[in-house]
C-alpha cells in the first residue's frame, strides 16, 4: 500500500467527466466504484448531452485513493474527458459562524438525500480593469458574500451547494457542486444568483455538467454500460 497522501485542512474533490467506449469493462467500472467507495465518498451520476456520459465525484482525505479511482476507471476503459481538482474549504467570509456549520464544509456527507438532481461547473472571480474582485477591500467582499449567502439561503431545502476550492489547483478558483430536488430548482438557483453583484459584476463560468445522481447501478443502467449477465 502506498502511503496516504492527505491535505492539513480540507478533502480532496475529485469530479470525473467520462465517456464510454465500445470496450468499456461496465462490471469493473461498477467495482471501482464500490471499491474507492470505502472510506470516502463516491458520488455517481449520468450526464446529460454531448460532453460526457457519467460523472463521478469522489471526496476524501487521502489524494492517493482519488487518483487510483481515476486510474481504475480508465483501466476499466472509461475514458475521462474532463475533470476538475478541488478540495473542501471553508470561506474566508464564513469566518465566526457555528463550528457545525463550518464542518458541513469542510466535511460534507454526500449525496445529499432527496437531491438527485446534480449539476457542476468551475467559477472564478473576475481579475478585470474595470471590475477586480481580488482588488477591493476584505470589508467590500464580505458585503457582497453576505449579500450572496441571503439569497443563497431562499434555496434553503431545494439546494445543497458545496463551493470547493482549487486556486492552483485547477483552471478556475473553485468547483460550484449544486444538488436540487430537481434540474428546476438548479436553475432557478443558478439564474437567480447571477443578479447578486458578486456574480453580475464578478463571476466568470467554465463548462455546466448536469445529470442525475444514483447508485451506481443505476448510473451504469442509465447510461447503458454493459455489465455481463450474471
Ligand atoms: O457558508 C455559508 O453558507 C455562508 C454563506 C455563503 C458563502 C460564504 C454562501 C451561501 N456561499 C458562500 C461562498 Mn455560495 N454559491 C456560489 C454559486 O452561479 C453563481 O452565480 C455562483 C455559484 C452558487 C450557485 C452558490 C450558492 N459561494 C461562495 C463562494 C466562495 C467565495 C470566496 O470564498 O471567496 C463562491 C465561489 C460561491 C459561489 N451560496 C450560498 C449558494 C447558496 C445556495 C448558499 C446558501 C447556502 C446555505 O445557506 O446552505
Amino acid at each position: 500500500m502506498t502511503e496516504a497522501f492527505t491535505s492539513e485542512v480540507g478533502w480532496g474533490v475529485l469530479h470525473l467527466f467520462c465517456k464510454l467506449r465500445a470496450d468499456t469493462d461496465g462490471e469493473a467500472v461498477i467495482m471501482a466504484v464500490k471499491a474507492a467507495a470505502e472510506g470516502q465518498q463516491v458520488v455517481p451520476f449520468s450526464v446529460f448531452g454531448h460532453k460526457a456520459d457519467m460523472g463521478v465525484m469522489a471526496v476524501g482525505a487521502d489524494w492517493i485513493r482519488l487518483r487510483a479511482l481515476q486510474a481504475a476507471l480508465q483501466a476499466a476503459r472509461l475514458e475521462v474527458v474532463d475533470s476538475y481538482v478541488s478540495m473542501t474549504e471553508v470561506s474566508e467570509y464564513s469566518q465566526g459562524m457555528p463550528a457545525e456549520h463550518l464542518d458541513a464544509r469542510l466535511h460534507p456527507v454526500l449525496p445529499p438525500t432527496g437531491k438527485r438532481a446534480i449539476c457542476f461547473y468551475p467559477m472564478s472571480k473576475r481579475r478585470g480593469e474595470q471590475d477586480n474582485w481580488y482588488a477591493l477591500g476584505y470589508e467590500a467582499r464580505k458585503a457582497l458574500m453576505m449579500d450572496h449567502g441571503k439569497s443563497g439561503r431562499t434555496f434553503a431545502g431545494r439546494i445543497v451547494q458545496l463551493i470547493t476550492g482549487s486556486t492552483g489547483l485547477d483552471d478556475y478558483e473553485w468547483g460550484v457542486t449544486l444538488f436540487g430536488v430537481g434540474l428546476d430548482d438548479l436553475k432557478d438557483c443558478v439564474y437567480t444568483m447571477r443578479f447578486d453583484e458578486a456574480s453580475t459584476r464578478y463571476a466568470e463560468f467554465g463548462a455546466f455538467y448536469a445529470g442525475i445522481v444514483g447508485d451506481i447501478e443505476e448510473v451504469a443502467a442509465q447510461v447503458g454500460l454493459q455489465v455481463a449477465d450474471a
